[in-house]
């Protein structure tokens, strides 16, 4: 049964959010609706997580977002705790795993759900911003509210309202980029449309829920597709001898073409992992979405037989491996391709593998972890993997001075050093191709 509200019998506003899973979306979330003045708890089953937002400190590295949450802590906008509590609106922020058979692992989703089951009143908005496969909210999320006695037709607004921002550019873009809010019922994605429209000053588009969860992954899979191209024509190059870089710049100059850029892989718990959640709903038709998801997860492999071929002539090579994270100036390390790599490199057994990123602290990954100076010294060969802006500064007196011989594997194309005694050979050039002279 559920509880009357003021909030629900006086119509709606908003007083307090809160927001379960204190992640890379939902720390964000939760500071910006505390910075726009609303009561935010913030909730994470991670004590850690807890103890240090309670101090103002977080565990992820995001451009300003140490600041602003100082800033709503300090103000007691923002509180921690390790349970939910009553609120005018839940929003669910947690991670949507992928399982190993490659289906969408929905236990943390399921399980936020059931933990704001009993704080739940008439009228509460509940936003489910954690990307799922199409129809979880019809199919699973709304079922579990039913099974506990509250309609989640008249009793609550329930919506699916997917996050778009970019790491790196979070804050910015959780403020900036246009929302899509899909409801249960077209009164929930309204009611749920005016709070983001609060912190939102692009466009919030309201839809269905299915709509919404189906458009979410579509986004990224366009992305996944898109690079998997870009990825393939590499390797279509590197059979023919041809300069896969210049066939995409030249390529780009039509008004109507925009080929992605190749790399050793896609990583992140987004392009990585969200085209599955299509597949395992319509697997007989998604087959370019697969086939593409497996273009990109053989580029480590590819990368792999690039260094295979640049090291031959070598016995027991010092490779020094730049980039651990998913992509450049951040610190998520999941689906990395560059974990991938190394963990290749290390199953031959004749290679000295030394990681570096100025990025990612010693413990946050299962390898040990070099400095820059380590990394270089004697080796044999660079492989960069993450075009992190540290790496454009490195210079080739530097290369020159600590390896054994200065050779660079590019995988970014982000390599800027242009000294004719360092070899620098780039994933997808013709050079590297051809083979070694
Ligand atoms: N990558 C390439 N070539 C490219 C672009 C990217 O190899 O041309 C690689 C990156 O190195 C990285 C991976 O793809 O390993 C993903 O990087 P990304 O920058 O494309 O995307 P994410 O995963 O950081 O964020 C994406 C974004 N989605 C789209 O751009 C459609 C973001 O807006 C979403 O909010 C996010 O997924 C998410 O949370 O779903």
């Amino acid at each position: 049964m559920l509880k009357a509200s003021l909030h629900g019998k006086r119509g709606f506003r908003v007083g307090k959010i809160c927001v379960v899973g204190l992640g890379y979306i939902g720390l964000p979330t939760a500071t910006v609706f505390a910075g726009a003045g609303y009561d935010v708890v913030g909730v994470d089953i991670n004590e850690e997580v807890i103890a240090l937002l309670e101090k103002g400190q977080i565990m992820i590295e995001e451009v300003g977002l140490l600041e602003e949450v100082r800033k709503v802590v300090k103000s007691g906008k923002l509180r921690a705790s390790l349970t939910p509590e009553e609120a005018d609106v839940f929003i669910i922020a947690v991670p949507t795993p992928i399982n190993h058979d490659q289906t969408a692992n929905l236990d943390y989703v399921v399980a936020a759900t059931s933990s704001i089951l009993p704080y739940l009143q008439k009228g509460n908005i509940v936003v489910i911003e954690s990307t799922i496969p199409p129809r979880t909210v019809e199919d699973v999320v709304a079922p579990i509210i039913k099974a506990f006695g509250v309609d989640p037709v008249q009793d609550i607004h329930l919506v699916h309202c997917p996050e778009r921002v970019l790491p790196g550019r979070i804050l910015h873009e959780m403020r900036s980029n246009p929302r899509i809010v899909g409801g249960y019922t077209k009164e929930a994605s309204e009611k749920a449309a005016d709070v983001y429209r609060r912190v939102v000053t692009g466009e919030v588009v309201e839809t269905e829920a299915t709509i919404a969860e189906m458009a979410k992954l579509m986004e990224n899979t366009y992305r996944d597709v898109n690079i998997a191209l870009a990825n393939e024509l590499v390797k279509i190059s590197s059979k023919l001898h041809i300069n896969a870089y210049e066939v995409i710049r030249l390529a780009n100059k039509h008004p109507r073409v925009h080929l992605h850029s190749p790399g050793p892989g896609v990583g992140g718990h987004c392009l990585a992992v969200d085209p599955y959640f299509i597949v395992e709903k319509a697997p007989e038709e998604a087959k370019l979405i697969s086939q593409a998801r497996e273009v990109n997860s053989s580029m480590p492999s590819f990368v792999i037989e690039q260094i295979v071929r640049l090291t031959a002539s070598l016995f027991r090579a010092k490779i020094a491996v730049l980039g651990l994270t998913y992509k450049e100036n951040i610190d998520d390390v999941r689906e990395s391709p560059s974990l991938q790599v190394i963990q290749l490199l290390q199953q031959y057994k004749e290679y000295d593998v030394y990681p570096h990123d100025p990025h990612v602290q010693q413990g946050k990954v299962n390898v040990p972890l070099y400095s820059l100076e380590e990394a270089l010294t004697q080796a044999d060969l660079v492989v960069v993997l993450v075009e992190h802006h540290e790496f454009e500064h490195i210079q080739g007196e530097q290369l020159l001075k600590s390896m054994n011989r200065p050779v660079v594997l590019d995988c970014k194309n982000c390599v800027k050093i242009a000294d004719e005694r360092i070899k620098v050979y780039r994933l997808g050039d013709a050079i590297l191709q051809k083979g070694l002279d």
